[in-house]
């Protein structure tokens, strides 16, 4: 079907069609964005498109006019991952619906959307090229100050401030059965909170010398999968908040006056602890690498103790927005007691360093690797790497209970740098 639209002085073929999905190449983004005439006006015509994703699961199209050079995002979830994988799209429609959410709460710290299209499963955004993502950043060691300060803002807007204890158990719940996310939860369950105590991995290997200390050790260490099934316990039964899941280094673009979140496509309701835990981890793999690539230079050394510095910053600050939201927020009647707040931020203090430990080792043994390890080099740098967190995530799981102060963390990754270098001379 076509239809006439006549603008001003000329007249406009449009055919209406995506009516049904289908995945697109970089030649029918073009042609989708100018059917849908979207974003670009009718003079910046010369539309050259490229495709850009590096993640596991979506197509990330670069739409760029060569004339005014003005780009735009269109994110296209498909039926199949991009490792082949069956997998259904719902997640397409939470990650718009959650943009749209942040963006109320926290306007300056997500991109801006332009178009959602629910039967081609495709989100057209900004471009966010004026920003680096996070993880190539923090490789080459940059620092950003104001980091810890606005990611807690983040987490306090727009996960804390969805609990039951200020939206009301009526509308929580609701809302849980909105975002339940079947296939996004499945993920996560056997990748993060399953494979890495259980499965063999011949085809996304470890370093070899790492390989008994996983299987005879690791894996075999009842404390260690004990406290890991109670934490995915927690993951599938406690509906706390409504997390982005997946809130990673790769999942935020950054550059020296702030920063942009994006990727909200594995949000569910689960305990808080999880997305903390997972920007510590991120952390901590881009102060692993540093240890080990350049462990005497002055600058490595100052890039380590911002790392620190904001692990640390993020437990303090967090503790702090917390414990004040919660006071001033909080509607449940039986929920207003100091007694109460401080109960509830040991807990999930304690998730956050139980999960950020279950992510340490995810990336590490398993399919979803991070570059950050992987893109080392020599063999024994990235064994020892390796090495390091292993005994790091399973420290914080074991030990999470103890591990609340912002100061533990920095104990318990310098507890596993000499373990490690002991073990591994
Ligand atoms: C096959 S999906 C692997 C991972 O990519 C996403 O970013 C999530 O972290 C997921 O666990
Ligand atoms: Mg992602």
């Amino acid at each position: 079907m076509i239809l006439i639209i006549e603008l001003f002085d000329r007249k406009l073929e449009v055919k209406i069609m995506y009516t049904t999905h289908f995945k697109m190449n970089e030649q029918e983004v073009i042609d989708y964005l100018k059917a849908k005439q979207l974003f670009f006006t009718a003079q910046e015509n010369k539309l050259i498109a490229k495709e850009i994703g590096d993640g596991n699961m979506n197509y990330v199209y670069r739409v760029t006019d060569q004339g005014s050079g003005r780009s735009v995002i269109v994110k296209q979830a498909d039926k199949y991952t991009r490792s082949s994988r069956k997998i259904g799209q719902e997640r397409n429609k939470i990650e718009f619906e959650l943009l749209c959410f942040e963006a109320e709460k926290c306007p300056d710290m997500v991109p801006q959307i332009f178009h959602y299209d629910e039967i081609m499963t495709c989100i057209v955004m900004e471009d966010l090229k004026a920003y680096q993502n996070m993880r190539f950043a923090l490789m080459e060691e940059k620092s950003f100050p104001f980091f810890s300060q606005k990611i807690v803002e983040f987490i306090i807007k727009t996960i804390v401030s969805t609990m039951d204890s200020f939206v009301g158990p009526m509308f929580k719940r609701k809302q849980v059965q909105k975002y339940t996310n079947v296939d996004a939860c499945d993920i996560t369950e056997r990748l993060v909170l399953t494979n890495p105590y259980r499965e063999k991995y011949a085809q996304a290997p470890i370093e070899e010398v790492n390989l008994p200390y996983l299987y005879n050790h690791f894996q075999m260490d009842q404390q260690l999968l004990l406290e890991a099934a109670k934490l995915k316990y927690k993951f599938k039964n406690e509906t706390q908040a409504l997390l982005h899941g997946d809130l990673h280094s790769g999942s935020i673009f950054i550059n020296q006056t702030g920063m942009k979140i994006i990727d909200p496509e594995f949000a569910c309701y689960a305990p808080i602890g999880y997305d903390i835990g997972n920007v510590i981890a991120n952390l901590f793999f881009a102060h692993i690498r540093s240890y080990v690539l350049n462990p005497g230079s002055e600058q490595s050394k100052y890039f380590r103790q911002w790392i620190e510095n904001t692990v640390m910053g993020i437990i303090t600050d967090f503790t702090k927005k917390f414990l004040l939201y919660f006071q001033e927020n909080v509607t449940d009647a039986m929920e207003k007691s100091q007694d109460y707040r401080q109960w509830l931020l040991h807990l999930i203090l304690e998730d956050t360093a139980g999960y950020a430990g279950l992510e340490i080792n995810r990336r590490i043994i398993g399919i979803a690797k991070v570059k950050d390890i992987e893109s080392i080099q020599d063999k024994n740098q990235k064994a020892l790497a390796e090495r390091i967190l292993l005994m790091l995530g399973r420290n914080l799981i074991v030990n999470r209970t103890q591990i609340k102060a912002a100061e533990n963390y920095t104990a318990a990754l310098a507890e596993a740098c000499a373990l490690a270098e002991r073990e591994m001379k």
